[in-house]
């Protein structure tokens, strides 16, 4: 079940970032328009307004309400 949803949103931002083609950290960077190194639910939804929060909470592995890169990475599909 997990994995199955973290697929579907390797895959989401997969097909987003085929449309603008940013480098994962220049991604990052932009949805982390405060740039504290952290993307929150407000962030996030700005740059993906479909986009459902139990998603961003399930990618949010240490449960603090904001992703890090390594957490965005991972749950972008990519890995170091
Ligand atoms: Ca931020």
């Amino acid at each position: 079940m997990r994995e199955n949803i973290l697929i579907g949103i390797a895959a989401t931002m997969f097909i987003v970032g085929c449309a603008s083609t940013p480098s994962t950290t220049d991604k990052f960077s932009r949805i982390d328009t405060n740039s504290d190194s952290y993307i929150t639910w407000e962030e996030y939804k700005v740059y993906y307004p479909n986009a459902k929060k139990s998603s961003f909470i399930r990618v949010d592995e240490s449960q603090d309400e904001k992703l890090d890169i390594g957490e965005w990475r991972i749950g972008a599909g990519y890995s170091f």
